[in-house]
């Protein structure tokens, strides 16, 4: 990697601190990542990509803020990237996947909250995350108690803008978030000093759209009986999603499915017959936790598809193209955003009909519900999904676990016990049948 100490220390970054992130991160990334077989030849731009991680796309933020630009940076699929867009600003997504920062959060905040929380306020308080030093502002949004307050920290810190976003999805509640989208447009644009018009608009709802486009073609991908890629490699492309240039991870992530398609058409898979498809449902995974993934696609199992924040939730619904005017346009998004199924609603049964569609799309064998510790919301929410999912007979196990590693030969037991249980539930199926 090139030399960015001097980028970084004009970042105002902890060096020292900063030096022993580094150094871990290439062996867990060799350890998950290069280790696997038959990887697609596409997967080398996102191997370039991670380990650049801290450096050339971070070169490209300062050199896009030397020439005037503007940088936002945010926590949640709900903060709407083509209004930031549209001033010709960029957005990067903040959330912290990283066990090393949860000691600096955990200096503000209580232990006993969630670990992307902890980690995405260590990665501000420890100075060891460029994004979040690049950033001209963040933009918190009241999801869950413990982002809303954590906010209210983070304000003591760094600037940040705090999108109110209803917890229902009413008349009144839509009414609410196209004027709460109004807001931020309106900060956006007093922050770059650019004027948000119509067309700029249309222009950055196209760019979003070809974007989640090409991540819903990549998923397609996946619902092949022969799986042309790993789920790990799956979730590392959405994660980059979040923070690398458009146009350009919409270029390679073309070619990347192009090349998963032609695997295709020659029934190549990356897992042997009889591997165990999941679809993993629950709360989102920041770069790098690729721990859950990475448990199970070392147990018989492949996931097949996320129904996560980093997964289907980010790219499932495109926002109108066509609207006549800036009003409508806002209105669209407001839409297009409103229909998130996130477990800060209530009621919030499209998500039960999300996982059992998916479930069915992806053709998977089981599903697993994935929650971070103390997120209360999807662990709350984990009883109505577990009724309904039983009562269409998918079989459903529960996995609460925070980014550290201490846990996960208890894991790795629990998810070996239940592919076991797929394969003696499938046999009993086809016996069934034939009788
Ligand atoms: S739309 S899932 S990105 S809020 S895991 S911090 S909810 S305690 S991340 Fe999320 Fe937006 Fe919803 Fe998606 Fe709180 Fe739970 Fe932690 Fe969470």
């Amino acid at each position: 990697m090139a030399d960015y100490r001097d980028l970084w220390k004009s970042l105002d970054m902890d060096l020292e601190k900063h030096d022993q992130l580094c150094a871990v991160l290439p062996e867990f990334y060799g350890d998950i990542y290069l280790s696997q077989e038959n990887r697609p030849e596409g997967m080398n731009y996102y191997n370039f990509v991670v380990s650049e991680i801290h450096g050339l796309r971070i070169k490209e933020l300062a050199e896009h803020k030397e020439k005037g630009g503007k940088v936002f940076g945010s926590f949640c699929v709900f903060v709407p990237d083509e209004i930031i867009f549209a001033a010709d600003a960029i957005g990067v997504g903040l959330c912290g996947g990283s066990d090393f920062w949860i000691p600096d959060g955990e200096k503000v905040l209580p232990r006993n909250m969630c670990p992307l929380i902890k980690a995405s306020v260590g990665a501000k308080l420890s100075g060891t995350c460029p994004y979040f030093q690049s950033a001209d502002l963040l933009v918190g949004e009241t999801t869950c108690d413990g982002k809303k307050k954590a906010w209210e920290i983070l304000d003591e810190y760094t600037p940040i803008h705090v999108m109110d976003l209803p917890q229902m999805k009413r008349e009144k509640d839509k009414i609410h978030w196209i004027d709460e989208i109004k807001i931020f447009k309106d900060k956006v644009e007093e922050l770059t000093g650019n004027k948000i018009t119509k067309e700029k608009l249309e222009e950055a709802i196209k760019l979003i759209n070809k974007k989640r486009a090409v991540l819903q073609r990549l998923y397609n991908t996946r619902k092949a009986e022969n799986l042309p890629i790993s789920g790990k490699d799956a979730l590392l492309i959405t994660q980059i999603a979040f923070y690398d240039d458009p146009n350009r991870f919409i270029e390679k992530t073309t070619e990347l499915c192009e090349e998963l398609e032609a695997r295709i058409e020659k029934g190549e898979s990356v897992f042997k017959e009889g591997t165990k498809r999941i679809l993993v449902t629950g709360t989102p995974m920041a770069i790098p936790n690729w721990k859950l993934h990475h448990l199970i696609e070392t147990s018989g199992g492949a996931v097949v598809c996320e129904e996560t924040c980093t997964g289907s939730r980010y790219f499932e619904n495109l926002a109108n193209e066509e609207a006549e005017n800036i009003d409508e346009q806002i209105k669209g998004l407001a839409n297009r955003y409103l229909g998130i199924n996130c477990a800060c609603f209530t009621p919030n049964e499209g998500r039960i009909d999300d996982i059992i569609r998916l479930y069915k799309e992806y053709k998977a064998d089981g599903v697993i519900y994935y929650s971070l510790p103390f997120c209360h919301t999807y662990a709350l929410e984990y009883k109505k999904v577990k009724e309904a999912l039983d009562k269409e007979g998918i079989p459903v196990m529960m996995i609460e676990s925070d980014y550290s590693l201490q846990d996960a030969g208890q894991i790795k037991t629990r998810l070996e016990a239940f592919f076991e249980m797929l394969d003696s539930s499938k046999n009993e199926k086809e016996v069934a049948a034939t009788k």
